[in-house]
């Protein structure tokens, strides 16, 4: 049983140690909210990893603000004995995943906390510690993209992903792949491209990738379905894939064979670990995505990525690929390009409370 006193929402801003380009656009600085419970067990601390714009997701800082505010934290305080699970229908709300996730997380946070039990144990994590991969944004140019992987794999990376967009994609990658012709690659494209664009397939299939994700838009699986049987190489679904009844489709139609899962996409923890079982059942392995989180974020990946079928590296890196100064505690890269999983109560993490002073915008509480 478990009461909520009151929510506390904070807007936090950190800057990042180079700019983040994809496909579309470019972020200097991670801002996210943080949301904060405060329960009769104790408190709770959940991430939000929409972004400042409606671009990745239609979802976005503000409109994530509101959606918790206004919607979803009264109906939490309004709650009786809020459980985790709760919070995907939480006050007939649809959509607002990105919220919903901050808001579970949260939960989830303070109950397992209260009980002494690790995030990673209680989703049913089988390792202590997961192979990390990095996320590489477009560069300026061919050289400086080269130069960027050498630094990433010298620190211990064991999968580079690498984003394209028309017009900075096979070239790029061709100069990657024939400066490392044996690191494991992959790229990814956020949606960028159509099934015109053949030729760009066609010459990224001749390159040995791990997989290209999110290649077409992210409202179109039988396209994906289509370029999928034309291609030997793997295509992986982020963006496409919101829910474990989506994964389910998209395994169905032969739109992808990998599915990289992000826990805020899917609405939470609860429907990541149901994406996972599903994609499990189906033989397709799963890989932890990221979304340039804070180490409160970061710590629920990395116990979301010791399940089972997380059998491929995630973009669960270091805080220092992120931020000269993480929120938290920072993460490090260890041993074999692997990063330890927390073991602490609830994520196991917490936000130091200097760094938290110097990274807030705005903070909001609203009280039960
Ligand atoms: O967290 O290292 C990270 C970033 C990983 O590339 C990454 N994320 O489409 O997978 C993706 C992108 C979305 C980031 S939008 C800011
Ligand atoms: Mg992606």
């Amino acid at each position: 049983m478990t009461r909520v006193l009151a929510a506390e929402l904070r807007l936090v801003a950190l800057p990042l140690v180079r700019p983040f380009r994809t496909s579309f656009g470019e972020e200097r600085e991670k801002e996210c909210i943080l949301v904060r419970l405060e329960t009769d067990r104790g408190e709770g601390w959940g991430e939000c990893v929409a972004g400042p714009r409606p671009d990745f997701s239609g979802e976005f800082n503000e409109a994530a603000w509101l959606a918790l505010r206004d919607h979803l934290v009264p109906a939490l305080l309004a709650a009786d004995d809020p459980r985790p699970e709760d919070v995907r229908s939480l006050g007939g709300v649809r959509g607002n995943r990105m919220a919903k996730a901050a808001l579970e997380m949260a939960l989830l946070d303070a109950e397992l906390r209260a009980e002494g039990r690790s995030l990673a144990s209680f989703l049913g994590a089988t390792k202590d510690r997961v192979a990390c991969g990095v996320s590489v944004g477009i560069a300026g140019s061919p050289e400086e993209l080269v130069e960027q992987v050498a630094g990433y794999l010298a620190e211990g990376y064991v999968r580079v992903k690498l984003k394209i967009e028309p017009g900075l994609d096979v070239e790029r990658v061709r100069a990657v792949r024939k400066s490392f012709p044996d690191a494991a690659l992959s790229v990814d494209a956020n949606a960028a491209y159509t099934l015109a664009d053949a030729d760009v397939f066609r010459a990224l299939d001749e390159l040995g990738l791990l997989m290209i994700e999110q290649p077409l838009s992210h409202e179109d699986l039988v396209d994906h379905a289509e370029l999928q049987r034309r291609l030997a190489t793997p295509i992986c679904l982020d963006e496409s894939i919101r829910s474990a009844a989506d994964a389910r489709a998209a395994i169905a139609l032969g739109a992808c064979r990998i599915v990289n899962v992000k826990q805020g996409r899917v609405g939470g923890l609860l429907e990541a670990v149901r994406v996972h079982d599903v994609c499990r059942a189906q033989g397709l392995p799963v890989w932890c995505g990221g979304m340039l989180e804070t180490g409160i974020g970061r710590a629920a990946n990395l116990a979301l990525a010791a399940l089972p079928g997380f059998t491929l590296p995630g973009d669960t890196s270091a805080s220092g690929r992120y931020f000269a100064e993480d929120l938290t505690e920072p993460f490090v890269l260890g041993p074999g390009g692997t990063m330890a999983v927390p073991t602490g109560p609830g994520l196991g993490v917490e936000p130091r409370p200097d760094r938290l002073r110097a990274c807030t915008r705005r903070v909001e509480r609203i009280p039960g």
